[in-house]
């Protein structure tokens, strides 16, 4: 696949030589890679060239202008797996910091509380080994910094507004674009490391997914195909930068000017219950901060709902 990603022609003689098989196991691999959906052009005396506008995802050309210091050096692309942050848990404490998995297809992608996240090809389904010397109570910074990444990339990339639903989706014009699950693994207070899942509709038909979901894809609202390997390389990019940028006031605050929740009226099911009341702030901790017939409280994991006129009180 990678003799392919620089979009030149290559011939299947070349392949055959650099992989050390017959042209006809290329060609077989050939006509594999067209089935899950490449667009390969084949021209008799000059070989195979993958089409303009492919989106090919793989470890090489995500690579090749790769402008972080550390996220994502270690980049291991996958073409099907359960899930990329199940993987990466399995992986983790080998893993150094800033390790990357990435997979085409998830047969089982997952949301927060197991629930399942449809993740069929075009998308980007990435796990983000993280591991900030920082004490576990100060977690939710990372997941934090990630949903600002997340954010501000497809605002650089696309110029659309991509806000931040309390705790950690991404919106675009009330619709989810992606959805963050983290999962962190501690000694004592100790932060062993995080996996952070990200799972970004990308070239996918948001028709396609079921409507009570409010799903929306970059391709939808775009109108066409967005290049997987620039936004992947731009959400990198971004998470470093915030990465560095752990401590302090700086990502809480961004946050908050991103955030869709705050000032709106909202119902909150947590395991302690559900409470509807007007999302005020964001703690210290990273609980949402409500104010609920005239009291304030706060709820610290749980499903948002933002509440449309007609169920406000
Ligand atoms: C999330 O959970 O939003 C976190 C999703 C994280 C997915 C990434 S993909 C890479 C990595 N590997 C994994 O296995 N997971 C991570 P939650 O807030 O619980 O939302 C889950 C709910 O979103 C589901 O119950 C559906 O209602 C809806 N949903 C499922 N797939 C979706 C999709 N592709 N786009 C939008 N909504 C979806």
């Amino acid at each position: 696949m990678q003799h392919l990603a620089s979009g030149r022609w290559v011939s299947g003689e070349d392949i055959a030589s650099l992989l050390g098989v017959s042209r006809a196991a290329v060609w077989k691999q050939i006509r594999a890679l067209k089935r899950r959906g490449y667009r390969i052009e084949a021209a008799p005396g000059r070989g195979y060239r993958l089409a303009e506008g492919s989106d090919l995802l793989d470890a090489e050309s995500i690579l090749l202008d790769l402008k972080t210091e550390w996220l994502g050096h270690d980049l291991r692309c996958l073409q099907e797996v359960t899930s990329t942050n199940e993987l990466a848990v399995s992986a983790a404490r080998g893993c150094r910091d800033g390790t990357v998995f990435l997979a085409e297809i998830q047969t089982q992608g997952k949301g927060r509380l197991s629930r399942p996240w449809s993740s069929p090809p075009g998308g980007v389904w990435m796990s983000l080994v993280l591991k900030p010397a920082i004490p576990l109570s100060q977690a939710y910074r990372i997941n934090m910094a990630v949903s600002v990444a997340v954010s501000r990339a497809i605002e650089h990339l696309y110029g659309l507004e991509a806000g931040i639903k309390w705790p950690n989706d991404i919106l675009i014009a009330g619709r989810k674009v992606c959805g963050i699950l983290m999962e962190v693994s501690a000694e004592l207070d100790r932060l062993e490391y995080a996996v952070v899942g990200v799972g970004l509709n990308a070239n996918i038909d948001a028709s396609s997914l079921p409507e009570e979901w409010m799903a929306t894809s970059l391709q939808d609202e775009i109108g066409g195909r967005v290049s997987r390997v620039e936004l992947i390389r731009e959400i990198l990019l971004e998470t470093e930068r915030a990465c560095g940028r752990i401590e302090g006031d700086e990502i809480p605050e961004e946050w908050r000017r991103r955030s869709v929740t705050l000032g709106r009226r909202v119902r909150v099911a947590s395991i302690w219950g559900t409470l509807e009341g007007e999302a005020l702030d964001l703690a210290e901790d990273g609980a949402l901060l409500l104010e609920a017939d005239g009291v304030k409280r706060r709820v610290l994991a749980g499903d948002c709902i933002h509440l449309r006129a007609k169920e406000e009180r």
